[in-house]
């Protein structure tokens, strides 16, 4: 990543393409904005993207967005491509990276330009818990061998889902995670946790911040790699003592955020299922889940 000077002129230009104005008190008050840890949580309404974009371009970021598609779930590929070149990361360089054990089934997507869909060949486990649990040694595994050198941030989410508003830099930090959609709003004793205390991914019950999505995480690439690095050697401690925890990777994601807090999170606009309608604080919905067929698309 070059370096990231400010200059008048960036600020200039973002004024005069926007009628900017300085920061005011105008901002949301029906959802919380800020973690106790002083991370931004990521609403519509909130932040100037115009600004974010002129200095995510300074800094010439690349992005690469990881996708599954092991067996079956190579039919979701083609809608995830074509609505992310509609509305993710527009105007910016993105790598599409395609973690697949059919190759030949990767459909062939119009790109617009700096955007490229690299296909990576890798195994395929029996049971849909191993496939999902396996994400995080594959993403740890191609993080220090290739993501380090082709890309500055990391954006790994589930396939099974569509775009269908703009997610843009402003998710983009260190280290972030994401409200999940279904437990949002729910209080600390309702976070489905992992609670048996043999399991690597245990918490407490008078610990936890947030309930956190299992399909929509990311950083740059050495925290990505950190996190990925936990959550597998964690699930591979607990396999040996032949535990699950009762949400698979999903619950070891939670137990590296409690003691590893993100830099960032990011709201249920971010991650939704239309099947939770559409509360009043939910302004946009950017990326929704595609209805399936759990036991015909796992079999
Ligand atoms: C939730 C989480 C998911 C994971 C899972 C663990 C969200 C939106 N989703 O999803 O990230 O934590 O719970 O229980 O937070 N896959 C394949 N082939 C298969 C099976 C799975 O490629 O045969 C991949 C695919 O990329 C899929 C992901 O694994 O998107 C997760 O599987 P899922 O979507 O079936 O799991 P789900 O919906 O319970």
């Amino acid at each position: 990543m070059k370096g990231s000077e400010w200059h008048p002129g960036v600020i200039l230009s973002c004024r005069a393409q926007l009628g900017y104005r300085p920061p005011d008190t105008d901002r949301r008050t029906d959802v919380l904005l800020l973690s106790p840890w002083l991370a931004p949580i990521v609403w519509s309404e909130t932040y100037n993207s115009a600004i974010l974009d002129a200095q995510f371009h300074q800094r010439n970021v690349r992005v690469g967005i990881t996708i599954f598609g092991i067996k079956k779930y190579t039919v979701f590929v083609s809608t995830f491509i074509e609505t992310a070149e509609k509305y993710f990361m527009v105007g910016h360089k993105v790598n599409y990276y395609v973690f697949t054990d059919r190759v030949s089934d990767i459909p062939m997507v119009d790109l617009a330009e700096g955007r490229r869909v690299m296909v990576l060949s890798v195994p395929a486990y029996r049971r849909w818990q191993d496939v999902s649990m396996r994400r995080m040694e594959m993403l740890r595994d191609y993080s220090r061998r290739r993501f380090m050198e082709e890309v500055d941030y990391l954006v790994c989410v589930d396939v099974d889902m569509r775009f269908s508003d703009e997610v843009g830099v402003e998710i983009l930090s260190d280290l972030f995670g994401t409200l999940h959609p279904g437990l949002y709003g729910t209080s600390r004793e309702g976070y489905t946790y992992e609670r048996n205390p043999q399991s690597e991914a245990y918490i407490p019950a008078d610990e936890g911040d947030f309930y956190y999505a299992g399909g929509y995480f990311g950083g740059n690439v050495e925290e990505v790699y950190k996190l990925t690095d936990f959550c597998h050697n964690a699930m591979m401690t607990d396999k040996a003592k032949n535990i699950e925890a009762v949400w698979h990777d999903e619950s070891y994601l939670n137990k590296y955020f409690l003691y590893h807090k993100p830099t960032r999170i990011l709201s249920p606009e971010y991650l939704w299922d239309d099947d939770l309608g559409t509360p009043d604080f939910l302004r946009r919905k950017r990326f929704l889940a595609v209805r399936k067929n759990h036991k015909e698309i796992r079999n």
